[in-house]
């Protein structure tokens, strides 16, 4: 016997991912909902090869006797949403920013920090940011080893990460440039198309975006409050796949053997390093991959018991979908999940 999932926002580019990952890993499944706000209502999404999904009304959809619901619609949407799924009885992961620094909601990498996932009292996980996750799944392994105290990372975030909207304006941008037509910015505050644009997400008071403010604050929730971190985020005219050029400095000194042999060894993580012309991942490559790839691993001998590296991943899988489904692969495996009469 499976559960009984709900996808809510099954129309946007993480929802569809999520639909297509639960079908993947043969999630166990007994019923499934796509929901999506009115406006959407009636249209189809594919669950695999062979299963058409009609999307349903959120609003109006009753979560009672549903085990699990997968949301990533939108922080306002799931602020109404989740709890009121979460009080019919349905657990909720939730992609968005909403609740991930609620301290009585766990914000979860199941590589990272799955045992906070016993500490959920209000039915309701948080999925963090994309460019957190797949951070965090590299520093790990690091961190067991040599104890991190400050990291610097810089991100190359793809236009994935502002939803389909955001890679249709890339799509639209590039073709409007070569045929000589103007180019408007919509999503983006400047043009994407052959640009880099820092600024990711609203600015907050000191200067910083609130992108490079949940980079700092979810990677110390979910690795450790004492972990000290500054972001640059940057959005690169990238279709699908972050990359993040990662400083750290430790607290002891470090050996580079011993990294590359925790990194290889650690759930989640690719290590392909070759010190050669192309011995190194980039975001085209790891596009449908499921791993956050670390290359580039280096000795940084600017700081003491520094270190630096490249990391690249899918950002719509391990950064959100993924990251999801692979909570409640924990959840279960934890016997966290009851499954509920219909
Ligand atoms: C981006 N990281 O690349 C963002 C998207 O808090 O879940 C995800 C925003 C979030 O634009």
């Amino acid at each position: 016997m499976g559960y009984r999932v709900a996808v809510v926002g099954a129309t946007g580019a993480v929802g569809r991912e999520i639909l297509k990952i639960l079908h993947e890993r043969e999630f166990p499944v007994d019923d499934i909902a796509a929901l999506a706000s009115g406006r959407s209502t009636g249209r189809e999404v594919s669950y695999g090869d062979k299963r058409v999904l009609k999307v349903q009304n959120l609003e109006t959809f009753d979560f009672t006797g549903w085990d699990l619901g997968l949301f990533s619609p939108g922080a306002s949407v799931s602020a109404v949403h989740a709890p009121r799924a979460a009080a019919a009885g349905c657990t909720v992961i939730d992609n968005t920013s909403q609740f991930r620094m609620e301290p009585d909601v766990p914000l979860v990498v199941p590589e990272v920090n799955a045992d906070a996932l016993k500490k959920a009292r209000r039915r309701i996980i948080a999925n963090p940011n994309c460019s957190t996750i797949q951070l965090v799944v590299a520093l790990k392994p690091l961190h067991d080893l040599f104890t991190i105290r400050r990291v610097v990372v810089s991100t190359y975030q793809a236009v994935a990460g502002a939803g389909k909207e955001g890679m249709d304006e890339l799509f639209n941008q590039a073709k409007a440039s070569f045929v000589g037509d103007p180019v408007k910015p919509e999503q983006f505050t400047k043009q994407i198309a052959f640009n880099c644009i820092p600024h990711i997400d609203r600015f907050m008071d000191d200067g910083s975006t609130k992108e490079e403010w949940k980079m700092a604050v979810e990677t110390r929730k979910i690795l450790d409050p004492d972990v000290k971190l500054f972001a640059t985020c940057v959005r690169v005219p990238v279709f699908v796949g972050h990359s993040e050029a990662v400083s750290v400095e430790f607290e002891e000194p470090v050996d580079l053997e011993r990294a590359r042999a925790a990194l290889r060894e650690a759930p989640g993580v690719v290590l392909h390093d070759q010190r050669e012309d192309g011995g190194y991942v980039t975001p085209l490559e790891c596009v449908g991959e499921d791993a956050s790839y670390v290359s580039r691993l280096r000795i940084d001998p600017t700081v003491e018991n520094g270190l630096a590296f490249w990391c690249v991943s899918d950002n719509l899988r391990k950064g959100a979908a993924l990251n999801a489904v692979q909570i409640a692969e924990a959840m279960i495996a934890l016997d966290l999940l009851p499954r509920r009469a219909a």
